[in-house]
């Protein structure tokens, strides 16, 4: 019996028992999970390789978290065969005996949910609040899967009509094997959501993570595995994305490729996955969820400390390293000083460090997005005023690592680079309308459109705004942005990604296939 779907409570930091709890397992981590090296895992079987990948953390580079096997195309191309080949036996499994599979996996990433945060912090910087809702998220996506993949059960689950004295049922069978390309901002909730679903349909997946969160990736491969995964069905091939990833999404045995990442690397795939391939018996089916170049409006009307707080909690959380980061703060001129000083001195408080002690803002999470996000700094100051930051000291507290101060540019020009391109670090350009109207041009006026947020306290412009703001999830006057699975689905308009909204009740359905069987009595 599958139970109703309660999504988890976040763990309490403010008392000091969890705090403990989280250093114990952050020791733990330290003496059975660093230095750790994660193999290949083929047919289930674990398959090392002479190359391998290092992750550092990034918030002191001197210390290597551990290594991963690095796949080369061969092994993708074993990894494929074997997963066909798996497949056979895992599309005949009833529904609930897959969904049971994730259930179980759920409640042993529960029990290890502070390990799981420990890792986080280590192998990304993810600070351990912050890590921690993330695992609630992660724990989320198999629950929710797992309910939800029962409505997609059996013949007729959608329904069964009669017709003229005929039977019509519909039948939801899965697509075959395909290949899940995850990023290292959410290294457990998003690769771990990106399984779960084509899993728990009837598909074999290859999972190939991130370069950069490797071995996070891999602890949630074991806890898949020990939950009762069949060899074959999930097949874990850590290697860089423009060899072992790009083989795959070009491959003619590839059926589905599901991605999250870049925009440049998903518009990519988009491209190459459409070429059919010699002997490619299909059309590939491609899920993609991309970037963002996220604002929020503040209008005249607006709650200055709900504005404040979801302005300083959208633009820094994880260091901006996310999709849904607000990155432009669009305020109405008639408020714009007394809004963006409070911003700013509220980011002022903001506390830099390591993921390990909490601080707000920690390291980026390697040189390539540091060397990055430092030309941006440098673009910033010709683009825009700069209001706070504004430099990468690249250490901390005597530590050598990737650190980037919170900075926020003013006055910034709708068209700047930095108003109109993804940063992807704690870096925010606000911009000045004359008025609410002038405000919602400028939030329309990017590629994008993922998340957005307003604050205004006029019932006409929020209704206005719900639906002419062109993003997948809007915010209006609420404090924290990010999305709860079952309750706001995620994903975005535009250039943000293909129409898939993951942690809804629709996901699942971009891994099955529809097929009517009418029956003349
Ligand atoms: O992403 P990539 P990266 C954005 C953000 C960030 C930038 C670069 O702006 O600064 O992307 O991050 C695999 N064929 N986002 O380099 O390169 C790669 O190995 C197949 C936004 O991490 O897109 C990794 O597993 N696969 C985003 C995955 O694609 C390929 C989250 C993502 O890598 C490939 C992360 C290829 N040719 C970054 N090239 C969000 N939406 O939150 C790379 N990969």
């Amino acid at each position: 019996k599958i139970q109703d779907y309660r999504p988890q409570p976040f763990t309490d930091f403010t008392r000091p028992e969890n705090v403990a709890a989280y250093q114990t397992a952050l020791k733990k981590v330290r003496s059975e999970l660093l230095g750790k090296h994660y193999p290949l895992i083929i047919n289930g079987e674990r398959v090392d390789t002479e190359e391998r990948l290092t992750s550092l953390n990034p918030c002191d580079t001197c210390e290597v978290v551990g290594t991963t096997a690095k796949a080369t195309v061969e092994d993708a191309q074993r990894a494929l065969d074997g997963a066909w080949e798996a497949w056979e036996g895992w599309k005949r499994w009833d529904m609930d005996a897959r969904a049971r599979i994730l259930l179980k996996a759920a409640a042993i990433l529960k029990r290890r949910r502070l390990e799981a945060c420990a890792l986080m912090s280590l192998e990304v910087g993810k600070n351990y609040a912050e890590a921690d809702v993330e695992v609630a998220e992660a724990i989320d996506f198999l629950e929710y899967y797992a309910r939800s993949a029962m409505k997609y059960a059996g013949f007729g689950a959608a329904e069964t009509t009669w017709f003229e004295g005929e039977e019509n049922g519909l039948l939801y069978l899965p697509l075959g094997v395909g290949v899940s390309i995850s990023p290292w901002n959410f290294p457990c909730a998003i690769f771990l959501g990106m399984l779960a679903a084509p899993i728990v349909a009837g598909n074999c997946v290859i999972a190939k993570p991130a370069e950069d969160s490797g071995l996070i990736a891999g602890f949630v491969v074991d806890i898949l595995l020990e939950a009762g995964l069949p060899a074959g069905v999930l097949q874990f091939l850590p290697g860089v994305g423009s060899e072992v990833g790009e083989y795959l999404t070009t491959h003619p045995r590839t059926r589905f490729i599901t991605f999250t990442g870049s925009r440049a690397v998903g518009l990519h795939i988009n491209e190459v996955a459409a070429k059919v391939q010699p002997g490619q018996k299909w059309i590939k089916k491609v899920i993609l969820e991309l970037g963002g170049k996220d604002a929020m409006i503040v209008d005249e009307t607006a709650d200055l400390d709900v504005a404040v707080t979801a302005a300083v909690q959208g633009a820094f959380g994880f260091n901006g390293q996310k999709c849904s980061a607000m990155s432009r703060l669009i305020v109405v001129d008639e408020v714009y000083d007394r809004v963006v000083g409070a911003f700013v001195e509220r980011a002022r408080s903001l506390k830099v460090g390591t993921g390990e002690e909490n601080a707000n803002v920690t390291a980026v999470v390697n040189e390539e997005s540091f060397e990055k996000i430092s030309g941006y700094l440098q673009m910033g100051r010709e683009e825009g005023k700069l209001l706070l930051g504004g430099e990468a000291p690249g250490e901390y507290g005597g530590k050598k690592g990737y650190y980037i101060q919170p900075t926020i540019f003013g006055d910034v020009d709708v068209k700047a680079r930095i108003a109109q391109e993804e940063i992807f670090g704690p870096v925010v350009s606000v911009l000045r309308a004359h008025d609410w109207q002038h405000a919602l041009e400028i939030a329309n006026s990017t590629e994008y459109g993922l998340t957005g947020g307003v604050c205004s306290n006029v019932r006409e412009r929020l209704e206005q705004a719900r639906f002419e703001f062109e993003a997948g999830n809007l915010y209006f006057n609420r404090k924290i942005t990010g999305a709860i699975v079952g309750v706001q689905p995620f994903g975005g308009y535009n250039m943000s990604g293909t129409d898939s909204k993951a942690g809804g009740p629709d996901y699942l359905a971009n891994f099955l296939q529809l097929k009517s069987v009418t029956e003349r009595w």
